[in-house]
């Protein structure tokens, strides 16, 4: 079996529940790419009612069905293979739907998780409030090394905005995890938060703990490729 036929056999087999890290890596016979392949599970969290549903659903199908999605009780996972740096990468992503409440999202799913992206809403001020308690509890249960985003959605909505941008910015830097303001109504930064979780991912597997590798610098590359939704969409 040729090396892309490997890895796409790969990922069509990579789809069970809670599935482990996957680990192999696949190097081009002519030595040019390392291709990684992996399978990595990425949880959005965050208080009911944030948009995690519909931004998973931006970030899938590229579009916003508006209103809310039932808040099934239990976890619900999407797979999508996206390109990173030559490299597909299989995302899965798990939907925390009607477990929003504390200790509520089972341990096991903090555990395996490899990212975490945690959000809030720039209309609601106790969205926002409650992301200090999520992350004492994902520091408590996830892995220490977990990729965290922390992302404040609905920017589309500016007239009715209560937490300012740069308040989710300095609750970012006092936790040391990279921010961006999304929004799954327009899209905005949407592709974005997934695909700098995604590069992250690849690029620790990829490069290990290599000590004269350079590291992927996640901040830097939001930095320089978010999107300011609504510039002046201050108060
Ligand atoms: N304007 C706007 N509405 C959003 C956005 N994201 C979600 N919503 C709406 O917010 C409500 C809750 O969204 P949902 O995805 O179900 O939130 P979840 O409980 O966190 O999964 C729904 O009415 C969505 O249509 C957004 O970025 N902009
Ligand atoms: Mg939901």
């Amino acid at each position: 079996m040729g090396t892309v036929a490997l890895i796409d056999a790969h990922i069509d087999s990579c789809t069970h529940v809670l599935t482990h890290v996957c680990t192999h890596k696949y190097t081009h016979t002519r030595g040019l790419l390392s291709c990684c392949v992996c399978c990595w599970q990425t949880i959005l969290v965050g208080d009911s009612g944030v948009g995690k549903t519909s931004l998973l659903v931006q970030f899938d199908q590229g579009k916003f069905i508006p209103g809310s999605f039932s808040a099934t009780v239990g976890i619900c996972f999407t797979n999508k293979v996206v390109t990173v740096d030559n490299v597909k990468v299989k995302l899965q992503m798990w939907d925390t739907a009607g477990q929003e409440r504390f200790r509520s999202v089972t341990h096991a799913y903090y555990r395996d998780a490899h990212a975490l992206l945690l959000l809030y809403d720039i209309t609601s001020k106790s969205s926002f409030d409650n992301i200090r308690a999520w992350l004492t509890e994902i520091h408590e249960y996830a892995q220490r090394d977990v990729v965290i985003m922390l992302l404040g959605n609905k920017a589309d909505m500016a007239s009715e905005r209560v937490i300012r941008r740069d308040e989710g910015e300095k609750l970012a830097r006092e936790y040391s995890v990279p921010f961006m303001e999304t929004s799954a109504k327009t899209g905005v930064n949407v592709d974005l938060a997934f695909i700098a979780v995604a590069k992250e991912l690849k690029h620790r597997a990829v490069h290990g703990q290599q000590p004269n590798e350079p590291t992927f610098q996640i901040h830097e590359y939001i930095e320089s490729q978010k999107e300011k939704s609504g510039c002046c969409s201050y108060f």
